[in-house]
């Protein structure tokens, strides 16, 4: 993606040209509320413009007609306003979701069957997903360390397609990497991954499509797959384990499949402590920063760290899994966002990687 397109993305993703028709609109009538510059009806203006064309048919008119300074941060401000109040807005669908395995003879069995669906990202915004089991990230996986796993991928794309095991240190044909260690599976066949957990290798880690996976992992193929540990050590104990997974592909900027303000705030009572998962299945690095508190980081890529150290903003790469607790004794809604601005604020207000640690 290029820098104009992410310059150019927020407006295209938050807002119709219905509603930028609206901004304008809005904002030119309070500019004649006000007294200012703007004090003519639209014929006149057209009327006015119209005068000024010049020899090519374009015009010499300024377009749009300025506003006040202050008409035109009235303007902005209630786009931000609105942004804000419509958090956590209501969409349809949601992914990350707890899978319950079913039991055959002491192994865990998922089946995953990865298909096109539409997929709402933001209010009245629906998108070409392709997802596993129509969620967007993908079922949320945990199993134990030393558990027996089978996962069944039922292909009903129109491209071949394998799941790799992001983090996973596993006998080479379970790595799901097509023509390295299997076949591709083709759409309408299916392919058994069958593993056991490895001890030792707990944390967070991932399942994604690893076949033409720029377009495939883009559109949703991925998900969280986490293996907790026998004996939990005394740093990682929490009161709410919360995933989040970050993307950036055709979606727009998403944490767990959604935009601001469609994103999912994280609720804590005072005294909890909270662990996040971060998890970037994205293609670019994406600072989180957090409000109001520090995180605290135990783990990368599911390794524990040699010891937690502190931080409020944490840059989480391509393929890179952190975790961290934050000690909620800060009461009040805290903002928490990434920070590569064009990614999370616009002109037109926040927007896609924002959402909210509330602790109450
Ligand atoms: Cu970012």
């Amino acid at each position: 993606m290029s820098d104009t397109d992410v310059a150019e993305q927020p407006s295209d993703m938050l807002y119709s040209s219905a509603s930028r028709r609206t901004f304008f609109k809005r904002a030119a009538a309070t500019a004649i509320a006000g007294g200012a510059l703007v004090a003519c009806s639209d014929s006149d203006a057209q009327k006015k413009l119209a005068g000024k064309a010049d020899a090519s048919g374009g015009t010499t008119a300024p377009n749009p007609a300025p506003l006040s300074t202050a008409a035109s941060a009235e303007a902005m401000d209630r786009m931000h306003e609105a942004g804000i109040k419509a958090f956590p807005a209501k969409t349809e669908g949601k992914g990350n979701q707890l899978m319950q395995p079913v039991m055959d003879k002491g192994v865990k069995v998922y089946d995953i069957t990865a298909e096109a669906v539409k997929w709402e990202t933001e209010p009245g915004k629906k998108v070409e997903a392709w997802a596993y089991n129509g969620q967007v990230p993908g079922p949320q996986i945990r199993v134990r360390e030393g558990d027996k796993v089978r996962l069944v991928l039922h292909n009903r794309l129109t491209e071949s397609t394998a799941i790799h095991f992001h983090g996973l240190e596993l006998p080479n044909n379970m790595d799901g990497v097509p023509f390295i260690t299997q076949p591709p599976v083709k759409p309408g066949e299916s392919f058994t991954y069958e593993f056991t957990a490895p001890i030792g290798n707990h944390g967070s880690h991932m399942y994604h499509s690893h076949h033409n996976a720029a377009k495939q992992v883009g559109l949703g193929l991925l998900g969280a797959f986490i293996v907790e540990p026998r004996r939990p050590s005394a740093s990682e104990r929490a009161d709410i384990d919360y995933v989040m997974i970050l993307n950036d592909g055709m979606h727009g900027y998403t944490l767990n499949g959604k935009g601001f303000p469609a994103t999912e705030p994280i609720v804590a009572k005072m005294g909890q402590k909270v662990r996040v998962r971060f998890m970037n299945e994205g293609m670019m690095i994406h600072p989180m920063h957090l409000h109001g508190m520090h995180m605290t980081v135990i783990a990368k890529d599911g390794w524990m760290q040699p010891a937690p150290w502190k931080c409020d903003t944490l840059n989480v790469a391509p393929g890179e899994r952190w975790d961290v607790i934050v000690d909620c004794n800060n009461p009040g809604t805290w903002a928490f966002h990434c920070h590569i601005l064009p990614h999370a604020e616009s002109d037109h207000g926040m927007f896609g990687m924002v959402t909210a640690l509330i602790v109450a």
